[in-house]
């Protein structure tokens, strides 16, 4: 009987099951199953003597130890997963016939890792850098990768380059700074030469390299990529994922002070927010090209530094990703996670983008070393649910037991069997791609234009936003030492635009020496910037500031309506435990400004209460709280003797300042609530003069 193959949302949570293991309540035993009667002390020739060798136990467990470690990844080292599902909002049969993306009914199990690029393992998250977004889809065909990042470009067109890219963002050789950080001399070196690079610089250079939340950035595929139908026909893709969340970023400030205070900051929020069931979603988006206008576009599709406006050709949302799971360990299955732009099922099929084809080679080789031989498919969180035959065999860490005698093809012995399968039984069938050229180490002249879409990026920013680019170079590279290399990159930017390598310009104290070499590009983009972008205040974190004394009344009210919109209220105070309202209730601290810090945070509300007020105005963290979220361009808000404190940091409290919700009048708090969660919402109050 042919088995059934389908699968469902738990189809990946069944099979992780049983590789699962709960020692709480169990004896200790060796990893031989002998259980062990002790395990303080080594076994010892006398109490002062030296350790004994048979002393299995002991040896066993030091080893083990000894070996905990395997190489992190080469890039994209900090990381980290959740899982989840995915469902298509309806059948996609007449683009492709990937079964993943036919059902609307069918929940496909999928495994996210988020991640930096350039830090090491145990790196700061907000860091300025690219994210990566890798997906795998556990379909009933087999494994499909999505190993996209949160920028649509990538900094180099052609494989061959990417190991000296690598080495130019890495911590400088010869005494491994900087950690985490472009901030150097080689990266810039790297740009300076390399000006295809000027498109994704100025990605990174803007708010999309510090985001506010894994749960708050967009995903690319990048590539172009190619979706099959059952007839054969083939359309040119790029894949998207959208956040219902929208698109949120830190301040530089606030993301370099985060890097201190909570390293953790991007994996806490995410961990946090699935713990709490606030679920991140993002919505897949495709746009699609026909064969025939490969060629109609003032860019190569093919040339990863390019994206398609989405205003000429639009990003349909075909389905959505919702994850809803953490992982049970970090280790076995995030860190052992193995992803691959190559994993592909039937429908789905490659470009020539000459990044993407050596992109196909790298990831397998490079699991090979990172988790130590060719049987990384076994691991748990990398199994295929749907099943897996062939005649591969052997290997370091061989899990399964192949039985039977045969291990090729073709063969009598088993009936000619694993056998492959015909396009109609699912067989993966390379699209017929008619391809000629002579072998040639070269790129196409349609690969030159190394400015046009730098220009339509810039051009496509609000003020805020190109102020933040411009503030982002001076930093980056007021870090980098060589004078030459600083006017070279101000050079090349005046290629994208004279007044940004003017304004790059004067922070580092030179001029613009070269005549504008790009295109005169006038087009923008609106679906560029952030400032377009869905603005909700669920699931966003405020601290509530507030001591004994508070008023009960103020707070309970104002909690009432976070709750009605998802906002999570924090009690922070001077000490930890429990506080005191002006009638006598009790309410837990969640934070002391001790073990907390403002950037922890989207927004500060002050409770009412003269009593909790005149401890907090004298009381210099409360007042460096309220200051430093003024200064990040967060939302404050006060009611009551609460509006003092803003006062007191100089804080003009007029209900008109942008982000500032302040009335005297304690019965106005609900009108206070409500204009305050709008502001939590509106994320960052750039028209604040700070
Ligand atoms: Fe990767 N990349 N990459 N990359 N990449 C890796 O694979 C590589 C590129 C991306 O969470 C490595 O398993 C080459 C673009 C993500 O485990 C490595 C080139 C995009 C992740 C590798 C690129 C990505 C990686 C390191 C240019 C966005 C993390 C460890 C030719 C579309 C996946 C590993 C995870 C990881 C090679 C460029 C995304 C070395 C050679 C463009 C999200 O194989």
């Amino acid at each position: 009987m042919k088995k059934d193959n389908r699968i469902n949302e738990s189809s990946k949570d069944k099979q992780l099951e049983q590789f699962r293991v709960d020692s709480s309540g169990e004896k200790l035993t060796t990893n031989q199953g002998v259980r062990v009667s002790e395990d303080e002390h080594s076994l010892k020739a006398g109490e002062r003597g030296p350790t004994i060798m048979e002393d299995f136990h002991f040896r066993e467990k030091m080893t083990h130890f000894d070996h905990e470690r395997i190489p992190e990844r080469v890039v994209h080292a900090r990381g980290f997963g959740a899982h989840g599902y995915f469902q298509v909002y309806e059948s996609m049969a007449h683009l492709t016939k990937a079964k993943f993306l036919q059902d609307p009914n069918v929940k496909t199990p999928v495994f996210v890792r988020f991640s930096t690029v350039a830090g090491s393992r145990g790196s700061a998250e907000t860091v300025r850098d690219a994210r990566g977004f890798a997906t795998k889809f556990y379909t009933e065909e087999g494994i499909y990768d999505l190993v996209a990042n949160n920028i649509p470009v990538f900094f180099i067109q052609d494989a061959m380059k990417f190991p000296d890219l690598v080495h130019s963002f890495k911590p400088e050789p010869h005494n491994e700074m900087p950690q985490a950080s472009n901030a150097h001399d080689t990266f810039w070196d790297f740009v300076a030469n390399n000006t295809e690079s000027a498109h994704m610089i100025m990605w990174t250079m803007s708010d999309r390299a510090i985001p506010r939340s894994f749960r708050m950035m967009e995903g690319f595929g990048v590539h172009t990529f190619r979706l099959v139908n059952d007839q054969g026909v083939s359309h040119f893709v790029k894949f998207h994922w959208k956040p219902v969340l929208g698109v949120h970023s830190l301040v530089w400030d606030e993301a370099q002070k985060i890097a201190g205070k909570d390293p953790d900051f991007n994996r806490r929020d995410l961990y946090e927010a699935i713990e709490m069931g606030n679920y991140p979603e993002f919505e897949l988006g495709i746009q699609v090209l026909k064969e025939e206008d490969e060629f109609s576009f003032d860019f190569d599709i093919l040339d990863p530094t390019k994206i398609w406006p989405e205003e000429i050709i639009p990003v349909h949302k075909i389905g959505k990703m919702t994850l809803n799971r953490n992982v049970d360990n970090v280790f076995a299955e995030t860190e052992q996670a193995a992803f691959h732009p190559g994993h592909v099922v039937p429908g789905i099929d490659f470009s020539n983008d000459p990044l993407l084809q050596g992109r196909l080679f790298s990831y397998t080789d490079t699991q090979l070393i990172r988790l130590g031989g060719p049987n990384f498919h076994q691991i748990p969180i990398n199994r295929s649910v749907a099943p897996v035959h062939n005649n591969q065999r052997d290997g370091y860490n061989q899990m399964a037991i192949h039985k039977g005698q045969v291990s090729y093809h073709k063969n009598s012995l088993a009936g000619n069997t694993p056998s492959p399968a015909a396009k109609e039984e699912g067989g993966y069938e390379h699209y017929q791609e008619k391809v000629e050229g002579r072998k040639v180490r070269s790129r196409s002249d349609s690969f030159k234009d190394h400015y046009s879409q730098a220009k339509l990026f810039w051009n496509s920013m609000s003020e805020p936003e190109k102020q933040h680019i411009i503030n982002a170079f001076r930093f980056e590279l007021g870090k980098c030492k060589s004078s030459d290399v600083r006017q070279q990159v101000v050079n090349m930017f005046s290629n994208v635009d004279r007044y940004l390598a003017e304004q790059i310009g004067e922070g580092l104290g030179l001029q613009v020496q070269t005549d504008h070499m790009g295109a005169d590009v006038t087009l923008s983009s609106p679906a560029l910037s952030q400032e377009n972008t869905v603005k909700t205040a669920f699931s966003r974190k405020v601290a509530i500031l507030a001591d004994n004394g508070f008023s009960g009344k103020e707070l309970n009210h104002l909690l009432m309506a976070f709750r009605e919109k998802g906002v999570q209220g924090k009690i922070i105070s001077t000490t930890h435990g429990m506080i005191k309202s002006d009638n006598g209730e009790d309410v837990e601290v969640s934070d002391a400004f001790l073990t907390t810090s403002p950037y922890e945070f989207d927004a500060v509300f002050i409770a009412a209460g003269e009593e909790s007020v005149n401890k907090l105005k004298i009381n210099k963290d409360a007042l460096d709280f309220i200051d430093e979220t003024y200064k990040h361009y967060k939302a404050l808000g006060a009611v009551g003797e609460g509006v003092e404190l803003l006062l007191a940091v100089g804080i003009l409290a007029t209900e008109s300042g942008p982000g500032i919700v302040a009335s005297r009048e304690k019965d106005d708090i609900g009108n206070v609530a409500d204009s305050f969660i709008q502001a939590v919402a509106g994320h960052r109050h750039w028209s604040r003069k700070v």
